[in-house]
């Protein structure tokens, strides 16, 4: 079949939107139409050239939702019409990851995901014969994808696809960070470096479990309002203080924070923030993902005087399991999601969604299709 979708051709090109070949789904897996994506600080790093794992011409996006229209031998666990949303997470609930019970990082497929191919080797996508790769397992940069049925979570029909699908990646990474990664308990201190579509989330996940101070850090002071919008308490912009930000928050949290969050992708903010955690006990938990190349470094004496230092993929979260809980905590308003959604953009106007991200304009842009 023919699907119409924004391909990335190179890095740090612009998108362009052409109407390309989409094989059917094979053995266990299915097709979806893509609804509505969200585009993702990822999609960026990966677009701009960034990602160790890029693969070039591909089609991008991995924040969507949608409906199955087929599926393939095999399958059993959806059907055509069910909403869904594709994973890049996936949840096969056979590997050893999935039955440990102890992480979310599925690994049945992770191999091929990485290669920008599906679980046999061979990507569904061309362009006039031209082989394009899928993206994270998703490629919702297309209005119709194909996903293997353990990539996608059954959600409930009466959630709307354009807000829904900031759970394939954002809310769920964000809130999931604070309930599942790092526990954040009532009462606690809690840090987030970066106030965008994901730090936004960790601040709502951290007022949902009843946190006490609630700091939000970022360089741009137009996320003060945005960040007090969903619980922040304090915030701090560490080009207008003086002298150094981590002695700074230790202050301001009599020791540091029980719980940090590095949201930003930026190792020198990972150090401020694994430092700003309080000694003896605070754990500081890394979601940004940094370019390629980069490491993080710290005095070992950090951890030796008891920080503890995690990162998160997913928020933690298990996607079959648990995405069609957070839909729930969005639908029963324990959650929100519509005022981060600051813009909606058609399939033709998808490069603006990535200008105002990089402009500092947007929380999350979403292509409705
Ligand atoms: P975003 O662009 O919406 O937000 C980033 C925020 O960080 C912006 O508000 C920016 O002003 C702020 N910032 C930049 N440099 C800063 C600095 N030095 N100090 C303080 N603040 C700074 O991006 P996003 O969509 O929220 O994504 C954030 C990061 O999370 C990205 O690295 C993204 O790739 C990553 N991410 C990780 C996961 C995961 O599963 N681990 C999932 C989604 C996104
Ligand atoms: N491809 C990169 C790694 C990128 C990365 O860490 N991705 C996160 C999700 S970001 C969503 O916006 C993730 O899920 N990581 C776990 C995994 O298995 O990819 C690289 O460095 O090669
Ligand atoms: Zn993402």
């Amino acid at each position: 079949m023919k699907t119409r979708a924004a391909v990335a051709f190179e890095a740090q090109k612009p998108l362009e939107i052409v109407e390309l070949d989409l094989e059917g789904p094979k053995e266990g897996e299915v097709l979806v139409e893509i609804m509505a994506t969200g585009i993702c600080h990822t999609d960026a790093y990966t677009l701009d050239g960034l990602d160790s794992e890029g693969l070039f011409p591909a089609i991008l996006g991995h924040e969507g939702a949608g409906i199955v229209r087929e599926v393939g031998p095999g399958v059993t666990s959806v059907k055509p019409d069910d909403h869904v949303i594709p994973l890049y997470t996936p949840e096969c609930r056979q590997c050893k990851t999935c039955l440990s019970q102890k992480s979310n990082l599925c690994t049945s497929i992770r191999a091929t995901q990485g290669k920008g191919v599906m679980p046999d080797g061979t990507s569904r996508f061309s362009y006039k014969g031209e082989t394009i790769y899928h993206y994270m397992g998703c490629s919702t940069f297309s209005n119709f994808t194909v996903l293997p049925e353990i990539a996608v979570a059954k959600i409930r029909e009466d959630a709307p696809f354009d807000k829904a699908c900031y759970i394939g990646c954002g809310v769920t990474t964000g809130v999931g960070a604070v309930t599942n990664t790092a526990k954040v308990t009532p009462g606690s201190n809690v840090i987030v470096f970066g106030l965008g579509g994901i730090g936004l989330n960790v601040i709502q996940g951290a007022r949902l479990v009843g946190a006490d101070k609630i700091i939000g850090v970022d360089i741009n002071d137009d996320k003060e309002e945005w960040g007090r919008r969903f619980g922040m308490t304090h915030f701090v912009n560490p080009r207008k203080i003086d002298g150094d930000i981590v002695q700074h928050l230790v202050a301001l949290t009599d020791g540091g924070g029980d719980f940090t969050f590095d949201c930003t992708g930026n190792t020198n903010v990972m150090r401020q923030a694994l430092e700003s955690a309080h000694r003896g006990w605070g754990e500081s938990i890394v979601i940004g993902v940094a370019e390629a190349g980069k490491e993080i470094a710290t005095r070992p004496f950090q951890l030796v005087t008891g920080r503890v230092w995690k990162g998160t993929a997913f928020g933690g979260a298990r996607g079959r399991t648990d995405v069609p809980k957070i839909v729930d905590w969005y639908m029963d308003k324990k959650i929100e999601i519509d005022p981060m959604i600051t813009h909606t953009l058609s399939l033709e106007e998808i490069n603006k969604g990535f200008d105002l991200m990089h402009e500092g304009k947007s929380i999350r842009s979403v292509v409705v299709y």
